[in-house]
């Protein structure tokens, strides 16, 4: 069959929007009407060509919701007409990274999802003979496309399709963050650097936890009202900082008759490695646990001195917030229609498919927190 979508030709270049060839779903697959996607970073890390693992050409995207239209033999968990977020950390419940119970990071199917193919190691994408990659086992940036049937999570049909494909990568990224990978408690002191479509949602994720003092760290100060809008209850700006920025957060989280200070959790949602220092070195000594959620760019290298660990503070990251999409994805769209959690505010514009790459200008600005494309 035909369908619409944005090409990735090559990179550097803006999506071409084409009608491209989409063969129907093999054993174990299934085909998505994909009705909204959101953009984000990593879709415009890969198009600049700065992903030494990017894959040209190819139809990005990996932040959607939609139905599932058909589905292939064997396929049991859903059928057509169910509502689906795709995962791009699909689930499969049998590898042994499943079984652990220890990640969220599912092996079932990752070599052939980073080299853009179906598990059966071919493409469902083709335009006038020529393959086309899929993208992070998802591929959004088209009307209809064909996922594994492990990397799709079956969600409430009542939902907005505009507002939970955020859920896809944003929300429970941050969300997760906070609940899956740090397990913050109740009356915890956080600090989350960076508050863009990722830190806002850790933001949120820290009031649903029951954190006491929630620390946002930017260098924009149109930041604070978007912070506080979420449960922010102080803004550092840190070329607002007459010094060092770690001993004036250490300092401002000091409580009781504590001689040192530093936050319980800490949240890096930059992608930038100097931030992720600071993020560290701002946690506690003794118990600090700090988390890198940024993307840093490709041969990055993190550093610290090695007393800040051997004095108790845990540096960790996370994927997708540790979720295991199949299971919990559900659970966060749930969230978010019995209002625990909010979305609508974040999604800051909506666009046609054929305005797609006004969206990747307003992330690279800072202007969106989120742009959703509707089909
Ligand atoms: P964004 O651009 O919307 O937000 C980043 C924010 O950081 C901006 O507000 C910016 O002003 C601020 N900032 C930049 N430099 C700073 C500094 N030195 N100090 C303080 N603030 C600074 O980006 P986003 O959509 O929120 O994504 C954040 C990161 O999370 C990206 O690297 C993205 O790739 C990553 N990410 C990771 C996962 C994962 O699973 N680990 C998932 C999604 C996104
Ligand atoms: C999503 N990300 C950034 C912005 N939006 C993002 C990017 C990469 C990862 C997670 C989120 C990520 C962390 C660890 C891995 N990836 C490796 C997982 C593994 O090896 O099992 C990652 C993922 C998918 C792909 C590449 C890297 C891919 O499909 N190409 C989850
Ligand atoms: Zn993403």
């Amino acid at each position: 069959m035909k369908t619409r979508a944005a090409v990735a030709v090559q990179a550097g270049r803006p999506l071409e929007i084409l009608d491209v060839d989409l063969e129907g779903p093999k054993a174990g697959e299934v085909m998505v009407e994909i009705k909204a996607t959101g953009i984000c970073h990593t879709d415009d890390f890969t198009l600049s060509g700065a992903d030494p693992e990017g894959l040209f050409p190819a139809i990005l995207g990996h932040e959607g919701a939609g139905i599932v239209v058909e589905v292939g033999a064997g396929v049991t968990s859903v059928r057509p007409g169910d509502h689906v977020i795709p995962l791009y950390t699909p689930e499969c419940r049998e590898c042994a990274a499943c079984l652990s119970r220890k990640t969220n990071l599912c092996t079932a199917i990752r070599s052939t999802q980073g080299q853009g193919l179906m598990p059966d190691g071919t493409s469902r994408f083709s335009l006038d003979g020529q393959k086309l990659h899929h993208y992070m086992g998802c591929s959004t940036f088209s009307n209809f496309t064909v996922l594994p049937e492990i990397a799709v999570a079956k969600i409430n049909p009542d939902a907005a399709f505009d507002k939970v494909c955020y859920i896809g990568c944003g929300v429970t990224t941050g969300v997760g963050a906070v609940i899956n990978t740090a397990k913050v408690e109740i009356g915890a002191t956080a600090i989350v650097f960076g508050l863009g479509g990722i830190g806002l949602n850790v933001i949120q994720g820290l009031r649903l936890a029951g954190a006491d003092m929630i620390i946002g760290v930017d260098l924009n100060p149109a930041k604070q009202a978007w912070g506080e809008r979420f449960g922010m209850t102080h803004f550092v700006n840190p070329s607002e900082v007459g010094g060092e920025l770690v001993p004036y957060l250490v300092n401002l989280t000091k409580r009781g008759n504590d001689t040192f200070g530093g936050a319980d959790y800490t949240f890096d949602c930059t992608g930038n490695t100097n931030v992720m220092r600071q993020a560290l070195e701002a946690s506690h000594r003794g118990w600090g646990k700090s988390v890198v959620i940024g993307v840093a760019g490709a041969g990055q290298e993190i550093s610290t001195r090695p007393f800040q660990l051997v004095t108790g503070r845990t540096w960790m990251g996370t994927a997708f917030g540790g979720a295991r999409g199949r299971t919990d994805v559900p659970k966060i769209v749930d969230w978010y229609m019995s209002g625990k959690i909010e979305i609508d505010p974040m999604i800051t514009h909506l666009l046609r498919l054929e305005d797609i790459n006004r969206g990747f200008e307003l992330m690279r600005s800072g202007e969106s927190i989120r742009s959703v494309v509707v089909y």
